[in-house]
């Protein structure tokens, strides 16, 4: 290491981390991938106390801490914060059009509530409807009689159903990525799990009547586009038949047995659950019966889609040999510590909380490591409220010391699926990154 590294080396690491982290691996872990004295000494400097698992630190990893520092840590990296009456404050990721992340420790209820609801909005606001029951949905295209009803015929001619439903943005996680691709940059927070009523698509389909050649759906909602342009969608997706016909899949017009609020889609909106959150219109007006794929606002290329075949990290790509992102993949969120918790002096073991979940499949697994993922302990994961709810974990974890620990967490779907250990099948707009969760506490 250098002189000049060497008297600020705190600093100087991250910084050459962020800039290249090829020479601050050599610099920090010498070619055996031994974590070097100083390098050791300077990391515990700056994060005030000792790394008692340092040794089984992996080569090239550096502590979270100094890489992802907590918001409170200092005034210059805490990122900005979104306040709106009845939410706890939430973090602003845009707004224009409006993006707000929950903090991943306030998803700490079973049934999401309104005050830590992430918002993903990809156009303006619609205004609020004046008459909800009077509100209309149109379906038709593929079908044999194109339907318009209010919200209160759909109550009252089909059955109603109340389930809890988890709704993720397809680009959650996204932060994970490197290089950084385009996008909101989320951590794992872009997650809902509310309880949603409303009748089955189901129903309504069959109430129209599919034509055979019925393949995919298309859905508006009275959100103007950014650019207040009245002959464009702000988003306009659409989902393959069978995933419109799943029982789960459901016109939603209450949520947690309130009126949907607003910013959340009043009075209508779909909820698509397990697959992108932008399957799940909001303000919904009409569903178009397709005879092929819809080629709505954010249909096609890259959007909402992943590489069949892995691409180099950082290249172009224009989609044409990418698939569509449908059920989204496994992963933990921890609500019981904020990375960067301080606990007092003594503290020997840790009782841990969170979700997980893993698109249209169950979670069988979560595991945590608090020693840099050498050992795993299991957790107890409780079964689903209903199919396509998330799932709650419990566990406890012992420490052996004062010190500087993290929680490293792990969630396995039911297909033997695990997260993997960093953001994998890098593509230009950054969706499906599930890499294995770290979160820091400091003891003592
Ligand atoms: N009409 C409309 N529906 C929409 C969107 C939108 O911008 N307009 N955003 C979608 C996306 S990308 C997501 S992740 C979810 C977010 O829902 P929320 O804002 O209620 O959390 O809504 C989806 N439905
Ligand atoms: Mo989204």
């Amino acid at each position: 290491m250098s002189n000049k590294s060497r008297a600020r080396p705190e600093r100087s690491l991250v910084e050459l981390y962020r800039d290249d982290p090829e020479r601050a691996d050599a610099l920090a872990w010498g070619r055996r991938g031994a974590l070097r004295g100083t390098a050791l000494a300077s990391m515990g400097a700056a994060l005030g106390v000792s790394i008692p698992f340092a040794d089984r630190l992996p080569a090239g990893v550096l502590p979270e801490l100094l890489a992802r520092p907590a918001s409170a840590q200092t005034a210059s990296d805490a990122p900005q914060v979104f306040r709106m009456e009845g939410k706890e404050p939430l973090i602003l990721l845009g707004d224009r059009p409006l993006v707000a992340e929950t903090p991943e420790h306030q998803l700490d209820e079973a049934v999401t509530s309104f005050k830590n609801f992430f918002i993903r909005n990809n156009g303006q606001m619609p205004e609020p409807a004046t008459n909800p029951d009077g509100w209309q949905l149109t379906i038709d295209g593929e079908v044999n009689t194109p339907l318009t009803m209010t919200i209160g015929d759909l109550r009252s001619r089909f059955p109603n159903v109340t389930l809890q439903l988890q709704m993720e943005c397809g680009g959650n996680g996204r932060g994970a990525f490197a290089p950084q691709t385009r996008g909101n940059q989320w951590g794992n927070g872009a997650i809902a799990n509310a309880e949603w009523t409303g009748v089955r698509l189901r129903d309504v389909l069959n109430a129209a009547g599919l034509k055979p050649s019925a393949i995919y759906t298309g859905h508006f909602g009275a959100d103007p586009h950014l650019s207040g342009a009245t002959d464009r969608q702000a988003i306009n997706r659409g989902m393959r038949i069978a995933k419109a016909m799943d029982e789960d899949t459901i016109l939603a017009f209450r949520m947690n047995g309130q009126p949907i609020p607003h910013i959340h889609g009043a009075p209508l909106r779909l909820i698509t659950p397990g697959w992108p959150g932008s399957f799940s219109q909001k303000w919904l007006t009409r569903i178009w019966i397709r005879d092929k794929v819809h080629d709505g606002a954010g249909m096609g290329g890259t959007s909402y889609r992943v590489p069949t075949n892995p691409i180099v990290p950082g290249s172009n790509n224009n989609g044409a040999s990418f698939r569509e992102l449908e059920s989204m993949p496994v992963r933990a969120i921890l609500s019981s510590h904020a990375h960067g918790s301080r606990l007092p002096a003594g503290t020997r073991a840790l009782n841990l909380r969170g979700a997980a979940w893993a698109g249209d499949l169950t979670v069988r697994a979560v595991h945590v490591s608090t020693d840099f993922g050498a050992s795993w302990t299991e957790m107890q994961v409780a079964a689903p409220a209903n199919r396509h709810a998330w799932q709650r974990w419990t566990g406890r974890v012992a420490l052996p010391s004062d010190g500087y620990f993290e929680i490293w967490y792990r969630a396995t779907d039911s297909e033997g699926t695990m997260q993997p250990h960093a953001a994998a099948n890098w593509n230009p707009q950054g969706y499906g990154a599930n890499p294995i969760s770290r979160a820091a506490v400091l003891v003592g």
